[in-house]
């Protein structure tokens, strides 16, 4: 790990190794294998055992070099608006190069909305297998975001995906698509393994951290920053990690004119209601269910309900300027720091054995 982000003694790790079947390999990177990495013809059983106990875990191989490269290339059609105009990004001049165009974004949320192949990735086969072993059989997708993230760009600070996106039953569970090799340089995803296990919501608040994005940061958790694993992944592999998870992301660090690009699609069950966004006014929250939903896998016990189309693609401010959410260039930004302190904060000694 790179003392550049780890300033403090290395703390013991948090992965519960639950052994097991990994598969067979195709990947080279990283070459030694971590715990948690799986292939598609691993054991079902194995794959289950290691994401409940660790709340993450890694599907290499399953998209293919043919597929990553149509959804780079659909990536850049996206950003140079060729797939309908973005909000505040009108479509780029043919005359400017692709990296240009592409350095204006961090994120952009819903790219399914405007693209057949990002929809597509939606259904990936080896996928939504990993998705039934892990959420069960009936499984339900509401969200995806594109982050292209070119070097020099912020990530995202300790968060828990629940808080934006509330399951009834915990099932929520990113798949977040590496379309570059994902390392700690450029900016790879870092998770606090079993961080999900107690089914708490930490407080949130601003981080006035320049490494970070516009969002808040969850503080007050029972765990330190060197008990992060860093999931570096090949082009290819999936991250699957669930929404209680706390994980991060750092800015990329890689040389100039490069990306760590990554589509993030999240899923559910199908047996869960799924309130979120506003309530309409005729319903109660406790009977809402957003139903800008596809189904993937099984079946969906309230498919009487309907389904709808509400987004649109959007693009997540990054941070560089200001944050308007947050009062803009006025807003001060303290120096650099790590989270603050736990405040209340029950010992982490139960994470640390399967279940
Ligand atoms: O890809 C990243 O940099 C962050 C992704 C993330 O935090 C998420 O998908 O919830």
């Amino acid at each position: 790990m790179s003392s550049a982000i780890l300033e403090t003694p290395a703390a013991p790790s948090l992965v519960v190794d639950t052994g097991g079947f990994a598969g067979t390999r195709r990947s080279d990177f990283p070459a030694v294998r971590p715990t948690g990495y799986f292939s598609p013809d691993a054991d079902p059983a194995a794959v289950q055992r290691f994401f409940a106990a660790n709340g993450y875990l890694v599907l290499e191989d399953a998209f293919s070099a043919a597929e990553i490269e149509t959804l780079k290339r659909e990536t850049t059609l996206i950003c140079r608006g060729e797939r309908g105009e973005l909000p505040d990004h009108p479509r780029a001049d043919p005359a400017e190069l692709d990296d240009s165009v592409l350095r204006r974004f961090l994120c952009i949320h819903f790219p399914h909305k405007c693209s057949a192949v990002m929809t597509a990735a939606i259904h990936n086969a080896p996928s939504v297998a990993a998705l039934t072993h892990v959420i069960g059989p009936n499984v339900k997708f509401m969200q995806s975001m594109l982050f292209i993230k070119a070097s020099g760009k912020p990530g995202q600070a300790w968060h828990q995906d629940e808080d934006y996106i509330p399951t009834r039953d915990r099932s929520l569970t990113g798949a977040w698509i590496a379309l570059d090799r994902a390392t700690i340089d450029n900016g790879c995803l870092w998770v606090l393994p079993g961080s999900h296990r107690p089914g708490i919501l930490w407080e949130q608040q601003w981080h006035g951290d320049r490494r970070f994005d516009c969002s808040d940061q969850s503080v007050g958790f029972p765990y330190r920053d060197e008990q992060a694993v860093p999931v570096e992944v090949a082009a290819g592999s999936v991250v699957f990690f669930n929404g209680y998870l706390l994980h991060r992301s750092l800015p990329n660090r890689a040389p100039e004119g490069t990306y760590r690009r990554a589509l993030v699609n999240h899923y559910m069950s199908c047996e869960s209601f799924l309130p979120w966004g506003k309530t309409p006014d005729d319903q109660h929250n406790a009977r809402y269910d957003y139903r800008d939903i596809i189904i993937v896998a099984g079946q969906d016990p309230y498919a009487y309900r309907g389904y709808a189309d509400i987004q649109k693609p959007t693009v997540r401010p990054s941070g560089e300027g200001g944050c308007d959410k947050w009062g803009g260039t006025t807003r001060t930004y303290p120096a650099a720091t790590e989270r603050t302190a736990p405040v209340h904060a029950p010992a982490p000694t139960h994470l640390a054995h399967d279940d």
